[in-house]
């Protein structure tokens, strides 16, 4: 029998692999489960190109390994792709090895953030024989039609691949430059996705509800180069915009079959262009859907005008990338803004009636006891809706980590502690782990856990939403975050 006979018609399942349990602990009710959406957008595009694809999203059907081997084996596939990132890697290396001995002629491939920013690698630690790096919309169906056609025979004619050879040497092909149009791709597969099982952040839902939920994008990529993120590695400082008529149809269609009215915009940075953001909100305000939109901006030309006109289309929750408390700081990790930009963006945001979910890291080597206290002051003074206090991880494909390695920190050896909700945190400088752990926790109870803000959050969201929604997050908060 050939290879192909030996498999069901099924030519890739595209797998979103088991983390929840992992990484989020005693956290995981407050986290928001969104669609994969890189995981959808791949399968819209094997689709369009006559290729049968179905998903398994492990984390939204809350599936542990073996559930997931279940149900691959009555796929039994040609091809598996897992999607990475660097604190998955743990899960995804497991899931690896129980599918080369469930399954041992499906071909194993990886994709996504982790492998693009180590692919060698990860395909000599993983049980793995291809990756595709950087964006893989396009090139996932080049690979599989020629792979299905002529085996290896053709491997060096596939843009961003990389893989070992028969002599056990590392091959890569160089990137495709000219990325698709993103108003010429199909929208992300919705209906391989079992909408049910999504929900959004504990705090975007309060007062209100947290499904149906979705997670849309309107552009890709990001201009700016702060030091400890890793999307310029995949998107190379560029940004691509959807046309406004695009995703509002988009909208539509997800408000009409599905009843979505909450929604996270997940483009890094969505005011850049501030035209296209009046245009998207001028079509929403035309349908007057009533949405709870959340999303990033940046705080440059955030201002109340705008802000105004986005609550009017439905945005709730405005986020920021804060990250630090002093200039300096700021500076040092090019953040490219100042302190006095991100506090009229806060101030604009709040009078137009919207909510502000601030982001901070804790744990940079440059942060001493005394930074680390001023980032906690300055969140206090910036009075967010909603703050959330990280511990900054190195990740592969990030200027930070380039120069961790440079410098020698050692870093720990599984990637599982590379994620920052649970577990000991990585010492990167002067300030203990154990340290970092308890500002992270003296952070949370000092900007959200205080008579000031209760009443706050009493007069916003409700006495039932206190209940529901504040009183879990004060006891988990208190009770430390262990697995
Ligand atoms: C939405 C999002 C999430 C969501 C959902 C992620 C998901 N499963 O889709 C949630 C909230 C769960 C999440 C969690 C985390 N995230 Co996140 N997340 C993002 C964000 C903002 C957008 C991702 C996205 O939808 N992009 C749009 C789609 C179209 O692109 P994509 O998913 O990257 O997929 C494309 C390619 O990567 C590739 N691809 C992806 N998978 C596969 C698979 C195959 C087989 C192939 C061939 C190709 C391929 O092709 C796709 C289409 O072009 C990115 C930043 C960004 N701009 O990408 C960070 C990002 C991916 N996250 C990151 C991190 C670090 C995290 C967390 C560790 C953060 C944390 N708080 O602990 C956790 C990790 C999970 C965990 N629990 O441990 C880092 C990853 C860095 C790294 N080296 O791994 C990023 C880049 C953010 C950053 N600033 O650096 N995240
Ligand atoms: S942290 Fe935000 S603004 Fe900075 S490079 Fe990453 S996506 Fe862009």
């Amino acid at each position: 029998m050939d290879r192909q006979k030996q498999h069901n018609s099924t030519d890739i399942v595209l797998i979103n692999p088991p983390i929840r349990r992992l990484s989020y602990g005693r956290f995981d009710y407050f986290a928001s489960i969104g669609q994969p959406l890189g995981i959808g957008l791949l399968a819209s595009n094997c689709i369009k190109e006559n290729l049968k694809c179905e998903i398994i999203d492990a984390d939204a059907e809350y599936l542990d390994h073996d559930e997931v081997i279940e149900k691959l084996v009555t796929l039994n596939p040609k091809m598996v792709g897992i999607s990475t990132m660097t604190p998955t890697m743990t899960s995804v290396g497991l899931l690896l090895s129980k599918i080369k001995s469930a399954l041992p002629d499906t071909i194993r491939i990886l994709g996504g953030f982790h492998a693009t920013a180590l692919p060698e690698k990860t395909l000599k630690e993983e049980d793995v024989q291809f990756i595709i790096r950087g964006e893989g919309i396009e090139i996932l169906p080049m690979f599989i039609k020629s792979y299905l056609k002529y085996a290896n025979n053709n491997l060096f004619e596939i843009p961003n691949l990389s893989w070992i050879d028969s002599n056990g040497h590392y091959c890569e092909n160089p990137i495709k430059k000219d990325a698709p149009e993103l108003d010429d791709l199909p929208w992300a597969a919705w209906d391989k996705f079992k909408m049910d099982n999504y929900r959004a952040y504990q705090w975007h839902g309060w007062g209100t509800t947290r499904k149906p939920y979705a997670v849309i994008y309107s552009s890709l990529g990001c201009p700016y180069n702060c030091r400890f993120c890793a999307v310029n590695m995949v998107y190379q400082r560029k940004i691509r915009f959807r046309s406004p008529e695009n995703i509002v149809s988009e909208i539509d269609y997800l408000v009409k079959n599905y009843g979505v009215k909450t929604y996270w915009i997940k483009d890094d940075t969505f005011n850049i262009n501030r035209k296209r953001v009046i245009d998207i909100c001028n079509l929403l305000i035309e349908r007057n859907y009533n949405l709870n939109i959340y999303c990033y901006c940046r705080s440059e030309g955030l201002d109340v005008e705008l802000a105004k006109l986005m609550y009017k289309a439905g945005f709730r929750w405005i986020a920021f990338g804060v990250e630090v408390g002093t200039q300096e700081m700021l500076d040092q990790i090019k953040k490219d803004t100042t302190q006095e930009k991100i506090e009229k963006a806060f101030k604009a945001v709040h009078d137009a009636g919207m909510f502000v979910a601030a982001n901070y890291l804790l744990g940079f080597e440059e942060d001493t006891e005394d930074s680390c206290q001023k980032t906690i002051q300055f969140a206090k003074y910036l009075n967010a809706d909603y703050s959330w206090f990280g511990l900054v991880v190195p990740y592969p494909g990030t200027e930070l980590y380039n120069d961790i390695i440079k410098k020698n920190i050692v870093l720990p050896e599984k990637w599982e502690n590379f994620g920052h909700y649970v577990g000991s945190p990585i010492k990167l400088g002067n300030v203990h782990s154990e340290r970092l752990m308890s500002l992270r926790q003296k952070a949370h109870i000092q900007t959200q856990f205080n008579i000031r803000y209760i009443y706050q959050f009493v007069k916003t969201f409700g006495v039932k939403s206190f209940f529901k929604d504040y009183l879990p997050r004060l006891w988990i908060t208190c009770t430390g975050y262990k697995k």
